[in-house]
């Protein structure tokens, strides 16, 4: 019997091992080698250290660069309608916060996806997430949040994981029903949040429907002792939190999600000092979205050096949304973080792969070639792995193998 199922010879790969330094470079001049077997990686090296050259299958990758499958962890890629209107409404002038608060924005789209059946749902979230696919993505995390009820967000959630059986992506689910208060409580935002810890939270556990919880800390939707209240009834319940924290203001979020140990922080623009420093005791990565900072016109920038001072993990994500950040590409969020954060070319790309994956819990599986981890492997057309986060629109991906 083959030693291996798959022998990938002749490649320069990225790594991008958390212990190595200039991507976690193997075989620079071609000579690395990764052999498959179970759809792990069972072995990886320099082709002059290979214990074994039997293989049921045997490919040269001609010297191209290999990387692990990108990682997009948060985004909100289920959804009904569009919000192409606002967007030129707020080109004309108006804010985030007046659209919101004469019902549009988020309310706009949680009509629409209320109205649409789950089949319809699908259709629409399809070809975004494989235009994710597309890019090299492996492994997508979906939030519902725009269902805002018991059964229209269990409906999303239900969307966002035959998205993970009928494509070749790996799904992980987050209930966010803490988005925005529903009109049905529009005075009563704590009966809502009674209804997500008691009836919702319950019944998304008992179906397995998420694999985390997240929630939107702002002065537009939910306080820290109201985030507080679901994230309790989560870990109760054995599911992971993460937050949507200081987007648009400084609301505390960054030590709120340290408080619960959360997987994740989203966001971050207005995060203080001190709120980097709760963070840097926990384990929470913070995870920036560009393509929101750029839809807004934002200016405050998130606090990068201070992240980067105290060793939180930063991971870069699309964010994708009908809102605020209408983009179905993984590579123009690292492209984006590059120009606008000033993140390196390294940091965007194990943004969207080591870190993106701790961000979601999933780093002993994926993130990084390594021996033991899923053979998720992104095949590049290009000269080295830093142009991943230099170049925009053009078609680097050469093959994606998932696992
Ligand atoms: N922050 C965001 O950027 C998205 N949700 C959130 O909590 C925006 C969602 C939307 O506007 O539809
Ligand atoms: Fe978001």
């Amino acid at each position: 019997m083959a030693d291996w199922d798959l022998l990938l010879t002749d490649a320069r790969i990225a790594t991008m091992r958390a212990d190595a330094l200039d991507y976690g470079v193997i075989g620079e001049s071609g000579t690395g080698t990764i052999a498959v077997k179970d759809g792990r990686i069972a072995w990886i090296g320099d082709a002059a250290e290979l214990p074994s050259d039997s293989s049921l299958e045997k490919r040269s990758l001609d010297g191209r660069w290999v990387t692990p499958a990108l990682i997009d962890c948060h985004t909100h890629l289920v959804f009904g309608g569009d919000r192409a209107a606002e967007f030129e409404q707020r080109l004309r002038g108006a804010s985030y916060e007046d659209i919101a608060k004469s019902g549009g924005g988020i309310m706009s789209t949680v009509r629409a996806t209320r109205d649409a059946t789950a089949a319809e749902l699908f259709e629409a979230a399809l070809p975004r997430a494989n235009a994710l696919i597309s890019e090299g993505v492996a492994t997508i995390e979906i939030k519902s949040g725009y269902g805002l009820d018991v059964d229209n967000e269990i409906k999303m959630l239900e969307v966002a994981r035959r998205l993970g059986t009928d494509t070749s992506a790996t799904v992980r689910t987050t209930l966010l029903a803490a988005h925005t208060v529903p009109p049905e409580f529009e005075n009563d935002a704590d009966g809502y949040i009674d209804l997500i810890c008691d009836t919702l939270l319950p019944r998304v556990c008992d179906a397995k429907l998420a694999d985390a919880v997240d929630a939107y800390c702002e002065s537009i939707a939910f306080d820290a002792d109201q985030i507080g209240r679901v994230f309790a009834a989560s870990q109760k319940l054995g599911l992971p939190v993460k937050l949507h924290a200081d987007q648009l203001s400084d609301g505390g979020g960054a030590a709120l999600a340290a408080k619960f140990d959360a997987l994740s922080a989203d966001h971050l623009e207005y995060t203080s000092a001190s709120g980097v420093a709760a963070m840097a005791k926990g384990n929470a990565v913070a995870v920036l979205l560009p393509g929101a900072f750029l839809t807004l016109g934002e200016t405050q920038l998130p606090p990068i050096d201070e992240l980067r001072a105290r060793n939180v993990p930063i991971a870069v994500a699309t964010d994708c949304n009908p809102g605020t950040s209408p983009m179905c590409s993984l590579r123009n969020a690292m492209m984006l973080a590059s120009r606008l954060f000033r993140l390196t070319p390294e940091e965007c790309l194990a943004g969207a792969t080591r870190v993106a994956a701790q961000a979601l819990g999933l780093i002993a599986d994926r993130g990084t070639l390594e021996t033991g981890k899923r053979a998720d492997i992104a095949i590049w057309d290009v000269s080295h792995p830093r142009e991943l986060a230099y170049w925009t629109g053009t078609p680097q991906l050469a093959e994606l193998l998932s696992g």
